[in-house]
């Protein structure tokens, strides 16, 4: 882990503003959009906040595939609602991230020139309908763990808007776990086609956390500021923790031979997913990166006319008023 810069205000006369600043943080108080904060308090936020709003709506896009062939009615109507609340929860982060004075088209642009990530995960294709199942158990699952203790973090707007995409993140869960359970009832190929799909999904849910702490250039600042609540390897052996049971209930067998219960430590040991892997998909090279981001942009192409329309109807209304 990297050692916590010092912050620096850049003019004596911010010397007070920096101890109220710092004094908020002390006192696990909120940062609000009209508080004083360092300029690089301010750029760490964007960069998180925008990364994490742009995950939602690229992550419409491995279980949105699957809308036109949910094998029932039932699947179609909890797979649509599930995909419309991920939308929802972008447009929640994006307008967090405006009150820190970008704008949603400026995010838009640094997402598909790639100045901007969003989470790895995202770039995997989903082969089978179990994939709906195993996304929303184990991808919602990294999600709810790594996201309820950011409610606490020591941003107003993001952390107001986490509580409420926490809520609708623990229904998703369930809804996966559900549909897997169900699966795992069914006939043998449903068995297999739930454990494949496990097989594929378990070493990049876990790399969702991100690098390892000793390899994290962002951790120890995140958290000095209150950004972060956890590290990351906290938060990876959380999920690990949390998924075993989950598992064993399933009768599925997590792919590692290392995943072990280590009584001394209170906690699974297990293996490090491959960080070389990692290293590819963040750097644009995973399987579906070039697919993502080219949908994203067409999606962005087709719906100029909308924001044009909605623009020259507010400047009416303005001349009007
Ligand atoms: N993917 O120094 P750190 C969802 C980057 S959940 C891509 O450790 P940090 C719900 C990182 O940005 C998924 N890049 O960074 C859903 C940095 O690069 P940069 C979204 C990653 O920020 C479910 C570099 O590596 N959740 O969408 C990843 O302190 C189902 C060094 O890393 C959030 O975004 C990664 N996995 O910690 C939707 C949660 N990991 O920016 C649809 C909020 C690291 O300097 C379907 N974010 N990087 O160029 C966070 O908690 C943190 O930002 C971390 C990374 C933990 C992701």
């Amino acid at each position: 882990m990297t050692a916590a810069p010092h912050i620096d205000a850049g003019h004596p006369a911010d010397d007070e503003l920096l101890a109220q600043f710092e004094q908020t943080i002390a006192h696990n108080d909120r940062i609000e959009p009209r508080d004083w904060m360092p300029e690089r308090y301010r750029r760490t936020l964007v960069r998180q906040v925008a990364q994490h709003a742009h995950s939602e709506i690229i992550g419409m896009q491995p279980e949105g595939s699957w809308i036109t062939r949910a094998p029932s009615l039932r699947r179609k109507a909890i797979l649509l609602a599930k995909v419309q609340d991920e939308a929802g929860h972008g447009l929640y982060l994006y307008s967090a991230c405006e009150t820190l004075g970008v704008s949603r088209a400026e995010l838009t642009d640094l997402l598909l020139t790639g100045r901007q990530k969003y989470s790895s995960i995202f770039n995997y294709p989903t082969l089978t309908y179990a994939d709906v199942g195993t996304i929303g158990w184990l991808v919602d699952g990294a999600a709810i763990c790594n996201q309820v203790p950011l409610c606490r973090t020591s941003y107003g707007p993001y952390g107001r808007a986490m509580i409420r995409i926490c809520k609708e993140e623990s229904f998703h869960q369930r809804q996966g776990y559900e549909l897997l359970m169900t699966m795992m009832r069914g006939t043998d190929e449903q068995r297999a086609m739930v454990q494949e799909s496990v097989d594929r999904f378990w070493w990049p849910a876990l790399m969702m956390f991100g690098p390892p702490d000793d390899q994290s250039p962002n951790t120890a600042q995140s958290m000095a500021w209150g950004i972060k609540r956890d590290t990351n390897d906290d938060l990876r052996q959380k999920m690990v923790d949390m998924t075993v049971p989950q598992a064993e209930a399933l009768g599925v067998t997590l792919p590692d031979p290392a995943l072990q219960w280590n009584e001394e430590r209170g906690h699974y040991d297990f293996s490090q997913p491959d960080w070389d892997e990692f290293a590819d998909v963040i750097g644009g090279n995973g399987p579906c990166n070039v697919q993502r981001i080219a949908h994203r942009r067409r999606a962005h192409d087709d719906g100029a006319w909308v924001r044009e329309a909605a623009t020259a109807f507010a400047e009416r209304e303005e001349e009007h008023a």
